[in-house]
């Protein structure tokens, strides 16, 4: 296991390392912006939890189209819809129940700290009141209101941060947006209205198109937590340093992911998944609750509030962010599965979110009974251990830990625990029962910084 992990943080620095941008002339500035980087990621780092939302002119089909019922926000691409056809559906989107506050504050009550919402998703459609393309919510569709507006002043209100997320290099509406190598079939353009991949300028669909609508967001919106981008496909790292300056120039507060060109952005994204070992830096795993991003109402394989709550924990426990989807209908509200597991995750971050919000990831190697992170004041650690296995004879073992223990308690009560401490490790006596079938969280307060015994 040692090696795996080893090979990995090996992997990691290589990754890192052959991602540095710039030559000795331009190092300086590179430390200067990663300076202003670690300060800039500070809120990102602490929140933990966010809300992916999904949301746009496909959302009115709930995945179905022809008979068909497997389509979501792709809906033009998959059900193979001409631009003409499409801008005509994105007429009859009337979201008359879209309620930004009610929004938000399920957001805020599941215990989510930021917002991500689609602003332009592959169909190049913008879920805002763009100047620089009619194809947009407010000119284009029958609800003539702009909600990204609304939800940023929402958010604004009730403290959470307002991010938008952006299709970069895929983009069907407009006519210079290849996604297809040379020889490689563009499989992800639209071929349907642009057929001739060849002829397609990707630099004039960004001067025209994305850079223009990029600084709307930056400009129109108030202060942006996170320009999210998606698909850089053909945006070549010199072109993606372009839309990074120009964001550290209107926004330099705004963090940027990194699917804004290759080896670029302040924080690495995994998708669908969470990977093993911990990786030193900020990073986001961003996930669906079903199988779809965008509403789909024939999907009914949602993931469980056992494995939502517990993939939080094993993110935090590695350093990273959970960036949770919601897929909002065509009416404008959130499906009810969705509502019952953000409703679950909200209660059990109200009992146990000081496990999660502004810790760092555990210093152990993985436990099989569950995960531990942690949190450092000026003269102690705490350790929290977030339990998914209540072991049968009521002992946890953590092997290697040293330091004296000042104090051990269940967090959901405060209830005292027995410890013991041996040559290999500590021993903590637990009560018969788990206060939480899902995860208990044991809260150890230890003398210093933690000491163990294999470093
Ligand atoms: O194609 C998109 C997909 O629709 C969705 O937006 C996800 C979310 O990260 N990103 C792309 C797939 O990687």
């Amino acid at each position: 296991m040692k090696k795996i992990v080893f090979i990995f943080m090996c992997f990691m620095i290589l990754f890192n390392s052959s991602c540095k941008r710039g030559t000795s002339s331009t190092e300086k500035v590179y430390e200067e912006e990663q300076a202003s980087g670690d300060q800039r990621m500070e809120w990102f780092k602490d929140a933990k939890f966010g809300m992916f939302i999904h949301w746009g002119v496909y959302s009115g089909a709930g995945g179905e189209w022809n008979g068909e019922t497997n389509h979501a926000e792709w809906l033009q691409f998959t059900a193979k819809i001409p631009l003409k056809e499409y801008t005509e559906y994105a007429k009859t989107f009337n979201p008359i129940k879209f309620n930004a506050k009610e929004w938000v504050s399920i957001a805020k009550n599941a215990g989510m700290k930021y917002i991500v919402v689609t602003a332009k998703h592959h169909d190049g459609f913008a879920m805002y009141d763009s100047q620089t393309s009619s194809h947009n919510i407010v000119k284009g569709s029958a609800f003539k209101r702009d909600p990204l507006k609304e939800l940023a002043e929402e958010c604004e209100k009730q403290g959470l941060k307002f991010c938008t997320y952006y299709s970069l290099g895929r983009d069907w509406e407009d006519p210079d947006c290849p996604t297809g190598y040379a020889g490689n079939i563009a499989w992800r353009s639209n071929l349907i209205d642009y057929p001739i991949e060849k002829n397609k300028v990707l630099q004039r669909y960004l001067d025209r198109k994305a850079i223009p609508q990029i600084k709307e967001l930056l400009t129109n919106y108030g202060p942006l937590g996170i320009m999210w981008f998606d698909t850089y496909e053909l945006v070549s790292k010199q072109q993606g340093q372009k839309i990074v300056d120009i964001i550290r120039k209107l926004q330099p507060e705004c963090i940027i992911n990194s699917r804004v060109g290759p080896c670029l952005g302040d924080y690495k994204v995994n998708e669908q998944e969470i990977p093993e070992g911990k990786y030193m830096k900020p990073w986001e795993s961003c996930m669906t609750m079903n199988n779809h991003w965008g509403y789909n109402k024939a999907d009914d394989n949602w993931k469980t509030n056992k494995k939502l709550i517990r993939h939080l924990v094993d993110i935090t426990s590695k350093g990273g962010n959970f960036l949770l989807n919601v897929g909002p209908t065509g009416t404008g509200v959130f499906p009810e599965p969705s509502l019952e597991r953000l409703k679950a995750m909200g209660s059990w971050l109200k009992v146990n979110g000081e496990a999660i919000y502004e810790t760092q990831f555990s210093p152990f190697e993985k436990f099989n009974w569950g995960r531990c992170t942690i949190k450092k004041d000026s003269e102690n650690t705490i350790l929290y251990f977030s339990v998914f296995d209540w072991p049968k004879d009521g002992e946890l073992y953590i092997p290697e830990l040293k330091n004296e223990v000042l104090q051990s308690t269940l967090l959901v009560n405060n209830q005292l625990i027995k410890t013991r401490s041996s040559n290999e490790g500590l021993i903590i006596k637990l009560p018969k029962t788990a206060p939480d079938p899902i995860a208990s969280v044991i809260k150890i307060v230890i003398a210093g910084n933690i000491e163990l015994s294999s470093l």
